[in-house]
């Protein structure tokens, strides 16, 4: 049975957004087939995704990952790439959606300099970046984060001066440039202009390229589902005032911003998993001799194929609705926080249920729904586990009746 087409259709989506789609899924189905999974081996995985970034270059996908003539990111774009790589094989959507958001910081607040210094570099598949925000105590709660950054004097010769960690950050260890947030000093942070005391006071965003003296690739991390990721140090780390992105104390800000407009993508990226995971299960259900009959003329199996459906449905409505938001330059932090947490929950479920229907053979290593059933856990917890979306809801809905309340 073939892979059932992604629709994008109206409302939510524009005609080149489908067109999208269809070119997307066309060229994705010729390349996956080299795009294997590699081992745990470093060197082996980083030279797999350095090839990937080539392809996505040289095939044109990595224009949506970076806006370009000044217009600004197509959200549906990233989010429509996202479903259908993700269909085909988790490391490439991998590769895909960490050229979008390790640049993210840069795309939505970079200055002129810094766009045009870094986004074409991205665009072409000759710079791959990272974004670097949680810390080994500072995941879920991302404003307790430590990593210190110090102003120095013009005597000492300017700029900024980075010390402490990162952790689990995707690309650690093979990106050209990372985008890192840390704390000005206490000194300095009482010293900025808004004589900020709020837990989010003095965070700053800045570009360090990999080649920084003091930036320490501290322990490259092997997953379950296999992409670069490591933990980083930062000892004494001298980088220019003009890699700072944004105002001093604005980093919380821009870090939660960038997550807003990704946080659709997965969304985007769990739709793509768990409609690969149902064809597999109805294809193999449709075939399988049972009673007498098909796995799928069972009334159980129906019924488990139509919760699959509905889960799925429910989470492309809300992630369309999300990026749809975004482009339209509306209020989408709410919008995002559910369809991440609603689609990033529902495709663990069809996965499961998928296995569930396939039994032994989906369990064999490298079968289709035994990488799914790796692939789709991880999207419960980064940018923002399915909890952090709950609070994120509940706040923007306490806050919307609030206003309305004092109005
Ligand atoms: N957009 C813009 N500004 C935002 C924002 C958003 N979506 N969310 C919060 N802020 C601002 C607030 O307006 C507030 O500003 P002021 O201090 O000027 O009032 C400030 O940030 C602090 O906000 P808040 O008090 O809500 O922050 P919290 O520390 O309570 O944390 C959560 C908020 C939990 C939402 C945040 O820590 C979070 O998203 N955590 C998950 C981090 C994450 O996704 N990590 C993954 C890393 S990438 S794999």
């Amino acid at each position: 049975m073939a892979l059932q087409q992604n629709e994008f259709s109206a409302p939510f989506w524009d005609a080149h957004h489908a067109n999208l789609g269809r070119q997307a899924a066309a060229w994705a189905s010729t390349v996956v087939h080299h795009a294997h999974r590699s081992s745990d081996d470093s060197g082996e995985m980083d030279n797999t995704c350095r090839q990937m970034v080539q392809k996505l270059a040289q095939a044109g996908w990595l224009q949506y990952a970076v806006p370009s003539n000044n217009k600004p990111l197509d959200v549906r774009a990233l989010c429509v790439l996202r479903q259908t790589f993700a269909q085909q094989n988790a490391l490439l959507d991998f590769v895909w959606v960490m050229q979008a958001l390790g640049a993210g910081p840069i795309s939505l607040f970079g200055s002129d300099t810094q766009r045009m210094q870094y986004l074409p570099r991205v665009a072409q598949g000759l710079a791959v970046p990272a974004f670097a925000l949680s810390e080994l105590h500072a995941g879920s709660d991302a404003a307790a984060l430590t990593c210190q950054a110090t102003r120095l004097s013009p005597a000492m010769g300017g700029g900024y001066e980075l010390n402490g960690e990162k952790a689990w950050v995707s690309n650690g260890g093979m990106a050209d440039f990372y985008i890192v947030f840390a704390r000005l000093e206490p000194a300095v942070a009482t010293s900025l202009k808004t004589q900020n005391t709020k837990r989010t006071a003095g965070i700053s965003a800045f570009i360090v390229d990999a080649n920084t003296p003091g930036l320490i690739i501290e322990q490259r991390v092997s997953l379950m589902s296999p992409h670069p990721m490591a933990h980083l140090r930062f000892d004494q780390c001298r980088i220019s005032t003009n890699q700072r992105i944004g105002a001093e104390g604005e980093g919380f800000a821009i870090a939660m911003c960038t997550l807003d407009v990704f946080r659709a993508s997965v969304a985007a990226a769990a739709v793509g998993m768990a409609r690969r995971a149902m064809h597999e299960a109805v294809s193999y259900a449709r075939q399988r001799p049972m009673s007498g009959q098909f796995l799928a003329d069972l009334a159980l199996t129906q019924a488990r194929i139509a919760t699959m459906a509905a889960q799925i449905q429910a989470a492309e409505l809300l992630m369309a609705q999300a990026a749809w938001l975004c482009d339209q330059g509306q209020p989408h932090t709410q919008a995002s926080a559910m369809a991440k947490w609603v689609a990033t929950e529902n495709a663990q479920k069809v996965v499961d249920a998928a296995v569930q229907m396939c039994g032994a053979r989906a369990v064999v290593a490298q079968h289709p729904l035994e990488q799914l059933y790796r692939d789709v856990r991880a999207l419960r917890i980064y940018e923002g586990a399915s909890e952090i979306q709950q609070l994120i809801i509940a706040r923007e809905l306490l806050r919307t009746v609030s206003d309305a309340e004092s109005n």
